[in-house]
Parts: C-alpha cells; sequence; structure tokens
C-alpha cells in the first residue's frame, strides 16, 4: 500500500492533537461516526462460496476472487457520500497521483487507533453476512483511495502488516489490476513510478468494474498488483475475470472519470 507516510503521519498527529484539545472541528475528523450524513444502510447478503468467485484459478493463482455487483447502485451512492460526509475532507492526503483517506491509524503500523466510519462498518456487514469473513478475520482498518482518470497506483506488494487478507470494493469507476510475481525487485513506497511497459507481463489482470469486491489472500496476497496511469485499460489473455465482467481479449475498458477503491485490511494477522 504505498502511501506518502511523511504526510500521512503528520495528519495523523494533528487529527490526535485535535481530538485531545477538544477542537470540534478536529472531533469531526478524530471520530468518523461524528460525520453528519445518513447513515449508509446495507441489506444482508445471501451467503456465498468464494470457491463459485475464484478467479486466479486458470491463471494458476490461488486466493484470487471477484465478485461482481456486489454493491447496488443505490448503495454505491449511499458509500460514496459517506465517503464525501462532512469532516471527511480534512482526513485525505495526496500521495502521488491519487488521494488516500485513512482510517484505523498509520497505515504501516499494525497499532488500530479508532473504529471504522459508518461507511464502511456498513460495507463490512454486508462483506460478513455473505460469509467473506468472521470474528478472526473481519478487517480492523480501512483506506480509500481516489483515483481521477488516469491516475493509477504503482507495482507494490501490501507487506506483511496487513497479510494475509485484503477486500476491495470498487466505486465509480472501472480500472484493470495487474498482478506479478513477488521477486523482490520493487517494492514501491510512493507512486512515483507508473507501471508501463518496463514491467514484465502480469501473470494475471482482473478488470475491476464499479460495485465489485475484489478479494486477495494467501498466494494471491503475496504478488506484487498495480494499476498503470491510463484512461482505457485494454483487457488481454491475462484478463482472468474477462468473461464475469462482461470483456472480450482486445476490448477497451474506459475508467470513468473518478474511481474509488474502499481496501479492506486486518492489522495484527487475525
Ligand atoms: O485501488 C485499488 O484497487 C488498489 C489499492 C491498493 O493496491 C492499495 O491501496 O495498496
Amino acid at each position: 500500500m504505498p502511501v506518502d507516510m511523511k504526510a500521512l503521519l503528520a495528519r495523523e498527529r494533528e487529527r490526535r492533537r485535535a481530538a485531545a484539545s477538544g477542537d470540534p472541528a478536529g472531533a469531526a475528523t478524530a471520530s468518523s461516526s461524528a460525520a453528519a450524513t445518513a447513515p449508509v444502510v446495507m441489506a444482508p447478503r445471501a451467503k456465498i462460496s468464494l470457491r463459485d468467485f475464484d478467479v486466479g484459478e486458470r491463471a494458476g493463482v490461488r486466493g484470487l476472487h471477484y465478485v461482481p455487483d456486489f454493491i447496488s447502485p443505490d448503495e454505491e451512492r449511499a458509500v460514496l457520500a459517506g465517503i464525501h460526509a462532512p469532516g471527511t475532507e480534512s482526513r485525505w492526503v495526496r500521495s502521488g497521483r491519487r488521494r488516500v483517506a485513512n482510517y484505523g491509524g498509520v497505515p504501516s503500523s499494525s497499532e488500530v487507533t479508532e473504529p471504522l466510519p459508518q461507511f464502511a462498518t456498513s460495507l463490512l456487514e454486508a462483506i460478513a453476512s455473505a460469509g467473506i469473513v468472521n470474528e478472526r478475520t473481519a478487517p480492523n482498518h480501512v483506506l480509500v483511495n481516489e483515483y481521477v482518470a488516469p491516475a493509477g497506483i504503482s507495482p507494490h506488494n501490501d507487506g506483511d502488516v496487513y497479510a494475509p487478507h485484503v477486500a476491495i470494493v470498487t466505486l465509480g469507476g472501472a480500472a484493470l489490476m495487474d498482478f506479478w510475481p513477488n521477486d523482490g525487485s520493487v517494492t514501491a513506497d510512493d507512486d512515483r513510478r507508473d507501471c508501463d511497459e518496463r514491467e514484465p507481463t502480469p501473470i494475471a489482470q482482473v478488470l475491476l468494474r464499479p460495485r465489485s469486491l475484489l478479494l486477495y489472500t494467501g498466494d494471491a496476497y503475496g504478488l506484487r498488483h498495480g494499476i498503470r496511469h491510463r484512461d482505457v485499460d485494454v483487457a488481454t489473455d491475462r484478463c482472468v475475470n474477462a468473461a464475469v465482467a462482461g470483456v472480450e481479449i482486445g476490448d477497451e475498458v474506459e475508467r470513468g472519470r473518478v474511481r474509488y477503491s474502499v481496501v479492506f485490511v486486518r492489522k495484527g494477522h487475525g
């Protein structure tokens, strides 16, 4: 999760200071539950079997799952409103070409410093009701990425703090995520480097449609992943979820103006 750690630490310190001093503006950002917006309500999901959503198998990658249309368009709108609720603006930190809002402490530290915001707990309840996480594996930290096209995220591996599970809900726009073997050569700690032609051919690509849920765990968690810097993605024969995402090899997929990803992780090796 390459994030501008300096900016994030400064923001986190500022937030804690404001909360401790009783500053109302700080308090609004210190606890996202203070954000005055309609609560996000999600219908409980029917239990799903992840085996039905395994997209990594055909590329020999274990632990890669893609669930299309995990949330409805109304739920997507409600989550986006929660992400931008009053008091959340000060959460955003620029990291390379994207912005990141972080909830639950400093991403690289295993310390959990606050509960998840309401939009995230609702999404999480939906994920839990589908049987995808349980009490032992439930995420306790969320990062929201905002990508204004053509922004992407440089190749990276999420490292030990979050291992072994990540769940990502895509909102607003689409993007093609590439996965490469983790040869140890590049673990970017910022977004200055693009995923570009210097990267070897990915072993798998997943087209992340709006309202979908991506899960990577185990072997898939160990890979590097990234999103290229471009307005339009082209599905290649490595696109492991092409059928379910409704594309054929060679199809061009517009990103859309802005994509958000809500990235759930569990710190503390649950
Ligand atoms: O936006 C995404 O789907 C990927 C986000 C990501 O890789 C990260 O935050 O580390």
